[in-house]
């Protein structure tokens, strides 16, 4: 019926349809930055090669109706997982790995945030689906294949040439991609989603067996790699001025330090916490950085109360919550301290409930704990002014000196907000993420200086030192333009970028009298060392990577979770140094200024994954705190 010349194989007609589709996807819904016309290059062919790959083997299968199901589920397949990528990719600006998918049970309950997250026109996604189900259904006789023998290998050969052809302009272009693997956009950029998620399959497997194989042989040099470079002689002057007081933590949802100070139609967006900037109990740090990846508020939980970095790809707490560590609330525990976190959530999100009593903590006050109704819930469940509000009858329970944690939820992605609880206005611009962040902000910090008003009527606040500290960003990327009109500036450089993962840290000790805003470079793996000072505790034989924020010899960098660091005169991003007062690069006669940095930041970058990797703790004896 059909002439032989009429046939158009299905398998090319898909690899076409979905390697545009793809390229589409890359180019226009993730905003991968493109900084030359190699990488264009390498973004165009790569979509092509993938899909190649995967369709052109259907040429091996002989029986006509099962090359058809092949293509068409394949094709189906394809395209789920770049939705779900996509869907990944508006809330986190990243990559779903496998340790992520794990996390089954999070992203079920981000119910309402999922549904913003899906557009309207994310259904053309599925045309070309539809449009090969069609053919393969009604003109299998036009787009079957059957090569002889040698076009079969010919076929196969040339998926292999293409995909090596890839890595090999890939690896040019970007040496040692494969085996830094950071960051996970320039996998996706160079080598495709799909080859992407092979490669995270690959390091997936690979991390489970490094923990049956590991045997503690590493320890004595990161031992002795902290000792050289973390640990530090003498004490700062705030050694012991909170001793045997209360703390309190306050985990502040998403809040970024470009907020504190500023104003949105001419409204200061956090007054209360600006009024602490001035206030002489409080240090506030404005070079503090959030150092967390994929795990966002249990990554920041886990700096924290570990001082290790959070790993690259999934949740710490998620992957590795039955490893062994030495943290805080269990270190503060052998002091006599009380611990116990408050958060109105289910308590399984992010594995709490198995990581908590791991970390030593004595008691979670999970949603469980609280009163919630559809009055005073929003978004991510109980609104912050409620949620504080029932935690204060039981922290007036709890046995003194406690260590306690707030974990506030209203200023969460998608920044919801009823009217009622609105004080200042939405800002202006292209993105709502952005315009609706400014009056959850504000309701946060309206929360926050109500529970400083409660912890004074319920006798607490004088004992207590009170610690608040934003998690990570709120505002990613994606979000650049609006950014940029917010700030007023042209554009946000990869620069501006880094200055963006600021987070406020307020330290405040009341009856102090001594505080100031404090410049020095610091960041969320130094919390459990400055704890520790403040209320005059010495571990010893301790294994962190943070340091006391108040000591004069701290370490003078603060690492990002990809490699990206701060020093007080350089920022190191996207393979570039810039000088941290200009934000211009460095020039020729500089041109190695942030190289001894580089090498330090991946070493102990590279150390903290080792004892999380290999599960090292669980082969040291730590000593009683002293
Ligand atoms: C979940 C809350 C939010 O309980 O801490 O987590 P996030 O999405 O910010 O990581
Ligand atoms: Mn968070």
């Amino acid at each position: 019926m059909y002439s032989k010349g009429k046939r158009i194989p299905l398998y090319v007609i898909a690899t076409l349809l979905f390697g545009i589709k793809t390229y589409i996807v890359y180019r226009f819904l993730f905003s991968l930055e493109i900084e030359n016309s190699m990488q264009e290059l390498i973004l165009v062919i790569n979509p092509f090669v993938s899909a190649f790959l995967i369709f052109a083997i259907s040429v091996w299968i002989k029986k006509t109706s099962r090359q058809m199901k092949y293509i068409r589920y394949m094709a189906l397949i394809g395209t789920i997982i770049i939705f779900a990528n996509l869907v990944f990719y508006r809330s986190f600006s990243d990559f779903i790995t496998i340790p992520q998918l794990f996390q089954g049970g999070n992203v079920g309950d981000l119910g309402s945030s999922i549904l913003s997250l899906i557009k309207v026109y994310d259904i053309l996604l599925f045309v070309d689906v539809i449009f090969v189900w069609y053919l393969s259904k009604k003109h299998v006789n036009v787009v079957t294949t059957s090569y002889p023998r040698s076009g079969k290998v010919f076929t196969l050969a040339l998926s292999f040439v293409l995909l090596v052809g890839n890595f090999f302009l890939a690896e040019m272009e970007r040496p040692q991609l494969f085996t830094r693997a950071f960051d996970r956009e320039y996998l996706v950029k160079y080598i495709g989603l799909f080859n992407y998620h092979i490669y995270d399959a690959a390091l997936h497997s690979k991390v489970k067996t490094q923990h049956v194989f590991a045997d503690g042989s590493e320890l004595p040099q990161i031992k002795e790699y902290v000792k050289e470079n973390i640990e530090l002689p003498g004490q700062s002057d705030l050694y012991g001025v909170a001793k045997d007081k209360n703390v309190i933590f306050i985990s502040a949802e998403s809040l970024q330090s470009f907020v504190i100070g500023n104003t949105v139609n001419g409204q200061e967006v956090t007054p209360f916490l600006n009024s602490l900037l001035a206030d002489e109990d409080t240090y506030y740090f404005e070079n503090f950085y959030h150092q967390t990846e994929q795990g966002k508020t249990s990554d920041s939980e886990f700096l924290v109360e570990n001082s290790l970095y959070p790993l690259s790809r999934g949740a710490v707490f998620f992957t590795h919550g039955q490893n062994e560590y030495h943290a805080l609330p269990e270190l503060l525990g052998e002091e006599g301290y009380y611990s116990a976190v408050f958060h109105a959530n289910n308590k399984s999100f992010y594995n709490r409930d198995q990581m908590y009593p791991n970390l030593g903590y004595d008691y979670f006050y999970d949603v469980e704990a609280y009163e919630v109704t559809e009055d005073n819930s929003i978004g991510w469940g109980l609104k912050d002014k409620p949620f504080f509000d029932q935690s204060i009858k039981y922290l007036q329970t709890l046995e003194e000196p406690f260590y306690t944690k707030f974990i506030t939820l209203t200023n969460h992605f998608p920044f919801e907000l009823d009217e009622e609880d609105k004080s200042i206005e939405r800002y202006d611009s292209n993105s709502n993420t952005l315009n609706n962040f400014f009056p959850t902000v504000r309701y946060m910090d309206e929360s926050i200086e109500q529970f400083f008003e409660q912890l004074k009527a319920a006798g607490l606040y004088e004992d207590s030192i009170i610690i608040i500290m934003g998690d990570h960003y709120g505002i990613s990327s994606n979000h650049n333009k609006a950014m940029s009109q917010y700030l007023n500036k042209e554009e946000i450089t990869p620069y501006d970028h880094i200055q963006l993962q600021r987070v406020p840290l307020f330290i405040h000790i009341p009856g102090h009298g001594k505080g100031e805003i404090k410049s020095t470079i610091t960041g969320q793996i130094d919390i459990k060392p400055t704890i520790l000072s403040l209320l005059g505790m010495e571990v010893e034989d301790d294994i962190y990577f943070g340091n006391d924020m108040f000591h004069e010899n701290r370490k003078d960098y603060i690492a990002l979770r990809n490699g990206d660091f701060i020093t007080k005169d350089y920022i190191y991003t996207n393979d570039t140094c810039y000088q941290f007062a200009t934000g211009e690069p460095v020039g020729e006669s500089d041109a190695d200024a942030c190289q001894g940095t580089i090498e330090t930041v991946e070493k102990e970058l590279g150390y903290s994954d080792d004892i999380i990797y290999g599960d090292l703790f669980r082969f040291v004896n730590f000593k009683q705190a002293n």
